[in-house]
């Protein structure tokens, strides 16, 4: 057994997630949680919101509610949309809480004992019509790297490239949209990225097995050119983390706040902080996650996030926790993904194109978008929704193949033997030819989980229950009860096992599904199927089931249209 730390990158607080961004984190995460868990590993996962910074101030201002309101407002919002989706964190807590704040604080304090943050007087932009400073996302124009007109002030989203908001070509003001913009001088701090250059570059090299996606992400901004910058790390904002050193005062810091992005990854550990908090644990509980000299030696850490968010993991936030001298636990894998498109297009927001996370739940239940989601993650290339698709994954994968199977074989048995598992015949050459096929599936499934490849993953596990429709089909127990009612039986009950090993091993990708299925065959705390052979005869003779109801419903093609034209933005 492995203790198994997992983060997913954490939701930005402005609004709800599309499921784009869902699947670029949050859900395969689960799905990854949920498979170690049941495999008996101790996990903790881990997710919060991403409160501070000027998304935030942005979406309170529009919403017109104070920043502080919005946030806790939309916490809870986010919070329940990722139980709708069965979204299993141990704990889900906030970038603006107590503990993050003082981690904030007590981090960039170490980091200045060691040398490691400069004071610079600094140019920042200035809004004459807005009457501030426009740090960050308050400032929008033309990215010097690849001429994308929409790259923002802190990063190009087009190419990743992270900027400063003086790089930009053609500024404007992302509130009023001036471009009667200043550059003035204020005085912020700088984390010396650039000082810990070999540390980082020797860190990447000994990570064994990233996926290629990560590491050459990592590598372009440490060895290109400008790329490993020291980065300003304070902002003239009013909401956010206070700059202190430690508890102390900073001198000549005061009024401003840490940068999101500074603050943010550090939630990962706070959140971790905040779950002892809540379960009324002492800090070696959770320190026994994240500190080496407290016990994490042992641990294993998967981060989960969407390509853009990789340059921040691999290099700003190991940059800060080694930096701090102290022995905190860095991550051992980081998962990244490509994007999800829709339709062919981007998601957006402001057009209402696409779906998002509570559109999607009012649709249809959570388990319908985890499988197309997860069974198309963006994993090697970028992925593209289309209705079509959708509506394949769910007529042929859940309600033809898995669904389909379920319901026969239970109906079945139920009209001829009864809601029980039939007595009398035994399993012959056939079932030994399914399982030892299904053996076979089976290690490359878990080969594909352990790797987090959850598309192939998924395509393992709708092969196993096809196998189990094949061995049906040509079992086809309805024509041999007319001549041996013991050999129907046999063949009946051993689709009621395949049933159950459905119901185990489909968790991850569908919990509800797999929940309903374990709970109609009676076998609520099925383990995983160390041994297949014990697993497929673990439903004895005369054990009681429930026939369910339908468990999956096929999309029409009309209301397939419906939704299309409902979702195609202006
Ligand atoms: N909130 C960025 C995003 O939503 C961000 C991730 C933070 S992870 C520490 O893409
Ligand atoms: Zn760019």
């Amino acid at each position: 057994m492995a203790r198994i730390l997992i983060t997913s990158a954490l939701p930005y607080i402005n609004g709800i997630k599309h499921l784009g961004n869902l699947v670029g984190s949050q859900l395969p995460s689960d799905a990854y949680a949920r498979y170690m868990r049941a495999r008996g590993h101790e996990v903790m996962f881990i997710c919060a919101t991403d409160e501070h910074g000027t998304p935030a101030e942005l979406a309170a201002g529009k919403a017109g509610v104070p920043v502080a309101e919005y946030c806790a407002d939309m916490w809870q919002v986010q919070k329940d949309l990722a139980e709708g989706f069965r979204l299993s964190f141990d704990f889900f807590g906030r970038s603006s809480s107590k503990r993050n704040r003082e981690l904030t604080q007590h981090l960039a304090g170490k980091l200045a004992d060691a040398g490691l943050i400069e004071e610079v007087s600094e140019k920042q932009v200035y809004s004459r019509a807005d009457a501030r400073y426009l740090p960050d996302r308050y400032i929008e124009g033309t990215c010097p790297n690849c001429g994308s007109e929409n790259a923002r002030g802190d990063q190009c989203e087009n190419c990743t490239k992270q900027l400063n908001p003086t790089d930009l070509i053609n500024p404007r003001s992302a509130i009023s949209g001036s471009t009667e913009l200043e550059v003035r001088e204020t005085k912020h701090l700088y984390l010396r990225q650039s000082a810990m250059r070999e540390r980082l570059d020797k860190w990447i090299d000994s990570q064994k097995g990233w996926p290629l996606l990560t590491t050459s992400i990592a590598k372009k901004w440490l060895h290109d050119g400008d790329g490993l910058r020291d980065r300003g790390i304070t902002r003239d904002l009013d909401w956010g983390v206070p700059v202190k050193r430690g508890s102390e005062e900073w001198p000549g810091m005061e009024g401003k706040v840490f940068y999101v992005w500074f603050d943010a990854p550090i939630e990962y550990i706070a959140a971790t902080a905040e779950w002892a908090d809540a379960n009324g644990q002492d800090d070696a509980s959770w320190q026994r996650w994240w500190r080496e000299d407290k016990g994490a030696l042992d641990v294993h850490y998967v981060q989960f996030m969407g390509k853009d968010n990789v340059p921040f993991h691999t290099l700003s936030f190991p940059a800060t926790l080694m930096g701090s001298g102290e022995p905190w636990k860095l991550v051992d894998f980081i998962k990244s993904y490509n994007w999800l498109t829709y339709e062919g297009g981007k998601f957006s927001t402001s057009a209402g194109r696409g779906i998002f996370m509570d559109q999607a739940l009012d649709i249809l239940p959570s388990d319908y978008w985890r499988w197309w989601l997860l069974s198309n993650a963006p994993e090697s290339s970028d992925s593209n929704f289309t209705w079509e698709s959708f509506q394949g994954g769910v007529n042929k994968d859940l309600a033809d193949v898995l669904g389909n199977f379920v319901s026969r074989v239970t109906k079945f048995c139920r009209s001829k033997f009864g809601e029980q598992v039939p007595e009398g015949g035994e399993y012959g050459a056939a079932e030994a030819k399914v399982t030892a096929e299904i053996a076979k599936r089976l290690t490359i499934y878990q080969d594909n989980m352990q790797a987090i490849e959850l598309r192939k993953a998924a395509a393992d596990l709708r092969a196993i229950w096809v196998m189990g429709n094949e061995y049906l089909q040509t079992a086809a127990p309805w024509s041999i009860y007319k001549q041996s009612p013991e050999d129907a039986a046999a063949i009946v009950r051993f689709a009621l096992n395949l049933i159950r090993l459905y119901g185990v091993l489909s968790a991850p990708f569908i919990p509800d599904a797999a929940k309903a299925i374990l709970t109609a065959v009676n076998a609520e705390g099925a383990g995983w199927p160390d041994d297949l052979d014990l697993a497929l005869s673990a439903l004895p003779p005369g054990h009681a089931f429930t026939t369910p109801d339908v468990l999956f419903a096929k999309l029409s093609d009309e209301r397939r249209e419906e939704l299309e034209a409902q979702f195609a933005g202006e």
